[in-house]
């Protein structure tokens, strides 16, 4: 392979990788930055679709500039016919002319070009000439009055491989020229500018406006781009041309070079919406500093209504504890107030959603706050518009989160509530074994005292080391049921504050998972998102992801620094 050839085929692969960095970039950048902007990159995709699927065997020439810069007489020229119509008459082309050189074969990339006037030249006998390859476009004014020229221009300006800028003295400075000019600024290595009517110049002149030109060009941020002085109608400078026309085509790289300029204008472009990067690596936060994971996870148990929750968690207990372990003559007193968990529809057995106590507006307001301050944390380091794509990405429905809060706290104390300490069923054997006592003790004696009264006679009571059996039955079992009532009580506090421990920890990092995955997660993945999108635009651009410092449109001049380009010297053919 010729180094032509190589170098060829390391700019397709270079364009390759380019294009679908750019396609990767626009599905990220859809519904994220500007639609226009991801509209334009879309449509610069669809275009180096359509020119790619047409090889490097054509270059695409266009003669673009304002009206009466004499495109079509430098096209007669150029071509050596009459074929464009010249004039006086103020715009005179309207539609796009079509010159080519070489074998019939353009046929489909005209038809991609959408120009239906084709003129095709010949060299006598059918001989190759420098020039096979080219396809020459005589174009409509861009400064039109008609609208339609102007489109037309600019549609065909789009697609063109080099633009060939006309224009003469007295329209060199153009405003608007220049301001076309300027959104081609990465394009320098795909832009020549042609001084026309050096006829009309004494040469002194003529070197002081290409070199004035030059210098407007500089300033549009098009560095480097040749300027020739040529006159259309006396025939001066156009060898300069038609040999800076075959060196292009002999080069085969004017396509490739301006794709990949259109790439990095597109990628730039998405790049300037997407602002600078997230820090001075370029690389930015992918990840949520715990501190901030950990502050929200606690601001989310507070705006919970857990302090309640566990209020009533301890209560429960306590009082369930009573219930089983109490005096058994007094503790149905405990179940006719109703249960604190039950309440809240958190007792065993209820399923289902909790209802907590209803958040207070105050512990709404802490919820919404906790979640903007977790994501405030994140964004607030990153430059516009990152902030607002991040939070319009990773804010939470509060709806959503307080019913996931809700959730989680509702498990964590359906958890720890769910079994009975082992203790309560042997307390409450004793409570009723002493009750029994206590009972058969009271009914004894209430026997013995009728049958007094009734001055029956004396039956022995048997004694228990001197003490009557009933009265040691009855305050024995009163005594002992009493103690055990104010043990189990203080057993009750202690487990129902290990308890209210429990569920905090569990509610916690209930909460906790929550949290990461509503808040912490989203905002982890749009980051993530962000940062890929950022990185494939500048790989589009043909930037690797590296220092924002070393930036899209910097590397971009000194790469077509490096670049070959059509008007310089060396060409590889
Ligand atoms: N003196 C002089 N006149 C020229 C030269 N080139 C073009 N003209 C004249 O300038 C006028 C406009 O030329 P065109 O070639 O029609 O210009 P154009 O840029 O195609 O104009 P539109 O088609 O309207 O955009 C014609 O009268 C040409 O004869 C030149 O090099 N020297
Ligand atoms: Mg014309």
């Amino acid at each position: 392979m010729n180094a032509a050839g190589r170098r060829r085929s390391g700019g397709e692969v270079g364009l390759s990788d380019r294009v679908e960095a750019l396609g990767r970039a626009v599905e990220l950048a859809d519904g994220r930055l500007d639609e226009t902007a991801v509209a334009g990159a879309r449509r610069v995709l669809d275009k180096v679709e359509g020119r790619q699927r047409h090889g490097t065997d054509h270059t695409l020439v266009a003669l673009l500039g304002a009206t009466g810069g004499g495109k079509s007489s430098l096209a007669n020229a150029v071509t050596g016919t009459t074929v464009a119509t010249t004039g006086v008459r103020r715009p005179t082309t309207s539609t796009t002319l079509a010159f080519t050189w070489g074998p019939d074969e353009t046929g489909p990339l005209l038809d991609w070009l959408e120009v239906p006037n084709r003129h095709r030249l010949e060299a006598e006998g059918g001989a190759a000439t420098p020039l096979d390859g080219l396809v020459l476009l005589d174009v409509p004014d861009h400064d039109s009055v008609a609208l339609a020229n102007r489109q037309e221009m600019e549609r065909i300006a789009e697609l063109a491989d080099l633009m060939v800028w006309v224009t003469d003295a007295e329209k060199y400075a153009d405003k608007a020229m220049h301001g076309y000019l300027r959104r081609l600024r990465e394009h320098g290595g795909v832009v020549a500018m042609l001084l026309n009517k050096a006829d009309q110049l004494t040469p002194a002149d003529a070197e002081r406006l290409r070199s004035d030109l030059g210098q407007l060009l500089a300033d549009d941020g098009l560095i480097g781009a040749p300027v020739l002085v040529a006159s259309a109608t006396v025939g001066q400078g156009v060898a300069e041309v038609r040999s800076l026309l075959a060196r292009a085509v002999a080069e085969r790289r004017a396509m490739v070079e301006r794709l990949a300029a259109d790439l990095r204008t597109a990628a730039s472009d998405l790049l300037g919406e997407l602002g600078p990067g997230a820090n001075d690596r370029g690389d930015g936060v992918d990840e949520v500093p715990r501190k901030v994971a950990r502050v929200l996870a606690a601001d989310l148990v507070e705006g919970s209504g857990l302090p309640a929750v566990l209020d009533a968690v301890a209560a429960g207990h306590r009082r369930d504890a009573a219930a089983r372990t109490g005096w058994p003559f007094t503790r149905w007193a405990r179940t006719l107030r109703p249960h604190p968990l039950r309440r809240l529809h958190l007792g065993r057995g209820s399923g289902g959603r909790a209802s907590l106590p209803a958040p207070s507006g105050l512990q709404r307001a802490r919820t919404e706050g906790a979640v903007r301050q977790a994501v405030r944390a994140v964004t607030d380091p990153l430059p516009h518009p990152w902030p607002d794509l991040i939070r319009r990405a990773a804010t939470p429905d509060p709806v959503v989160l307080a019913d996931r809060v809700d959730q989680a706290v509702a498990q964590a104390v359906r958890a720890e509530t769910a079994d009975q300490p082992g203790w309560w069923r042997l307390a409450n054997g004793f409570q009723l074994a002493l009750a029994a006592a206590a009972l058969v003790g009271a009914l004894w004696l209430t026997l013995l005292a009728t049958g007094a009264w009734l001055q029956l006679p004396d039956v022995p009571t048997p004694t228990w080391r001197r003490i009557p059996l009933p009265t040691g039955l009855l305050v024995g079992g009163l005594l002992l049921g009493g103690l055990l009532t104010v043990t189990a009580g203080r057993l009750a506090r202690v487990g129902a504050a290990r308890r209210r421990r429990a569920v905090r920890k569990r509610a916690e990092e209930a909460v906790a998972e929550v949290a990461r995955d509503l808040v912490v997660a989203p905002l982890e993945a749009e980051l993530g998102q962000l940062h890929d999108l950022r990185r494939a635009l500048l790989a589009a651009g043909g930037t690797a992801a590296g220092p924002v410092g070393a930036n899209l449109v910097e590397k971009s001049r000194s790469e077509r620094h490096k670049s070959t380009r059509f008007g310089r010297e060396d060409g590889a053919a």
